[in-house]
């Protein structure tokens, strides 16, 4: 990107301002929501963890345990401003590197002190149900032994979330099957809730926990959890703590995503985003500002939820990526960027002609007023609320910049 002079932002945002105007859109006001967006970033996204695939490749400089993931994170939320929390896998960050059974939640103290040093939160924390022993389902595992196993481990992960988190854990479960006739899925269906009906009962009432469904893998036939409907209804049932995280990798093609969102913020349930962007299945690489996240975000500002005041309507926005080959702080960076574009271009929808156009069924010059404000470049705004936060106005020049990769590099060469 062209690196703009202080004098150049200014007059891109003024131009930009002239032109929001006669949509009688307040740029400053854009500009200031913009500003205080926020979004947790995943402590795997810089971990060893997605190279998998190239015989073990491992970027280089990725970090070696939960204290370099928080480091990493740490200079994302330098670049940004926008990143002060970071999402955890108990299984994959206890510091003790404790067996899957006897991990402590007293461990993540240290993490959260190291990250409360570097001016980080600990965010959603979610229980690594995909370690040893689960091939054959978690909390809907037809064995006693197992689901017990995974209620337990869910309640380590809730007192973590709840001593040195925010009280928020998220729930994935890799349950599922490959072929027809492997599993009872209403049997599976059954067990999955009745373990998490346990756990809602045996969870303080300061936790929040978010419920994530995915239509394939590692489940190719089938997953337990498979869609909003399987993940809506078993939060209802839950009760009011309950809730459902849209993570945009796990539909099949096609879905209309923003509509799911919009129905849910219909329902006035709790919930959370996991944002990426995919290309063939789960792919989880960075978000890009396409029209995709533009309509989730124009759904979210036309639904009050986010930037909301009203504390209670507001969703969980994080990032839940991890890239094979591409830097990955780059990558969080990109991601990071990407949304507060989609946010800023969600922010300058003239919704007063779209309802006008809606009422009178102007259907084209609807979707017009969408895609106008899908047009606008809108980054002299981001650029303008980086410059008045003393903020680097493109985040991934600066880390390219910054050194700080050779340094990670080099400190990190010694292997795990
Ligand atoms: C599963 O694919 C998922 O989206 C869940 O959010 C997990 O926590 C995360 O990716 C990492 O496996
Ligand atoms: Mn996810």
């Amino acid at each position: 990107m062209h690196e703009y002079s202080r004098d150049e932002v200014l007059e891109r945002y003024r131009l930009l301002g002239e032109d929001l105007a006669k949509r009688n859109i307040d740029i400053d006001a854009v500009k200031d929501a913009v500003s205080r967006f926020e979004v947790e970033v995943p402590s795997w996204a810089f971990g060893p963890f997605g190279g998998g695939r190239f015989s073990g490749y491992i970027p280089p400089g990725a970090a070696r345990n939960i204290f370099e993931k928080i480091e990493d994170a740490a200079m994302v939320n330098r670049l940004t401003g926008a990143t002060p929390k970071i999402g955890i896998h108990v299984g994959w960050d206890d510091p003790e590197g404790a067996p899957f059974d006897k991990i402590k939640p007293s461990s993540f103290k240290k993490v959260k002190d190291y990250a409360q040093g570097l001016d980080l939160e600990i965010g959603s924390v979610s229980p690594t149900y995909f370690l040893e022993g689960t091939e054959f389902g978690s909390l809907s595992s037809n064995d006693p032994e197992t689901r017990k196993r995974m209620i337990e481990h869910t309640l380590t992960s809730a007192e973590v979330a709840e001593k040195y988190g925010i009280g928020l854990l998220t729930l994935w479960f890799p349950d599922g099957s490959l072929y027809p006739g492997q599993v009872d899925m209403r049997r599976r269906e059954r067990n999955l809730k009745s373990s998490l009906k346990e756990i809602y009962d045996r969870t303080p009432d300061s936790v929040k926990m978010l419920i994530e469904y995915k239509l394939f893998e590692p489940g190719t036939y089938h997953t337990v959890v498979s869609d909003v409907s399987a993940a809506s209804e078993i939060a209802l049932w839950l009760g009011r703590r309950a809730g459902v995280i849209v993570d945009i990798g796990h539909h099949a093609h096609g879905v209309n995503i923003e509509h799911i969102v919009a129905r849910l913020i219909e329902k006035g349930m709790p919930a959370g985003i996991h944002f990426n962007s995919r290309y063939v299945a789960d792919d989880d690489h960075a978000v890009e500002p396409n029209m995709l996240i533009f309509r989730v975000f124009h759904e979210l500002v036309k639904g009050g939820v986010i930037g909301s005041t009203e504390h209670s309507r507001e969703w969980a926005y994080m990032i839940d990526q991890c890239s094979p080959i591409e830097n990955r702080i780059e990558a969080v960076l990109h991601s990071v960027d990407s949304l507060m574009v989609s946010y800023a271009k969600a922010l300058i929808v003239d919704v007063e002609r779209l309802k006008r156009y809606q009422y009178k069924n102007e259907v084209i010059p609807a979707n017009r007023v969408l895609v106008d404000a899908f047009l606008t470049d809108v980054r002299p705004i981001l650029y303008m609320a980086r410059l008045e936060k003393g903020l680097p106005i493109d985040p991934v020049e600066a880390y390219r910049e910054s050194g700080y990769q050779e340094k990670i590099e080099k400190e990190r060469s010694g292997g795990r």
